[in-house]
């Protein structure tokens, strides 16, 4: 029996492509901030200084003997931020924990201006939201802390919420040669 033609078929497909920006996570843009101790009281001893506040690592940590210990985060150049998180040294017991504090930015106009202000805090990672503010300077000032002599681990200042990208689409046409297709008799 004669066979069919070969049925060679060149089809034009064309693919809408969608991309849509990746999900964006936020950076701690705290991490290797200038750390310095503003108020009064020296460094406990085993303490690991200052700087230990915003190096990123919870193994790290500064502790010093005033309740109520200031400490001032430079981070080199002004950010927009709109969320922190304090996270406090959990050694078994609550005695560390940060119930009271405030944190403050200095302004464009160079005034310290209150972000956060948390009391009866039970938490010893704490993230505060707040209206996004632009600054270089930032200050911790411990209100309360249970036992009188301040410790933590790490201060993480987060930029504020990206806005993604438009979606774009992009078009194109790719020609698709099909195999040839064989009928049988
Ligand atoms: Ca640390």
């Amino acid at each position: 029996m004669k066979k069919k033609p070969m049925v060679k078929i060149v089809t034009l497909v064309i693919f809408a492509m969608i991309f849509t920006s990746p999900m964006m996570y936020a950076d701690n843009i705290a991490i290797g901030a200038t750390v310095s101790l503003i108020s009064s009281g020296g460094h406990a001893g085993g303490a690991t200084g200052a700087s230990h506040l915003a190096d990123g690592n919870y193994g790290t940590y500064d502790q010093v003997y005033n309740p109520s210990a200031i400490w001032e985060f430079d981070l080199h150049q002004a950010q927009t931020v709109d969320s922190l998180v304090y996270v406090g040294m959990n050694n078994g017991t609550s005695r560390y924990l940060f119930t009271d504090y405030e944190v403050l930015y200095k302004s464009a106009s160079n005034q310290w201006e209150q972000i956060v202000y948390e009391t009866g805090n039970t938490s010893f990672q704490k993230t505060s939201t707040f209206s996004a503010v632009t600054g270089r300077y930032f200050r911790f000032h411990v209100i309360h802390e249970n036992w009188g002599d301040p410790a933590w681990l790490e201060f993480e200042l987060y930029e504020a919420t990206q806005v993604p990208e438009p979606t774009s689409v992009i078009l194109y046409a790719a020609p698709i040669r099909h195999q040839k297709s064989k009928i049988d008799p």
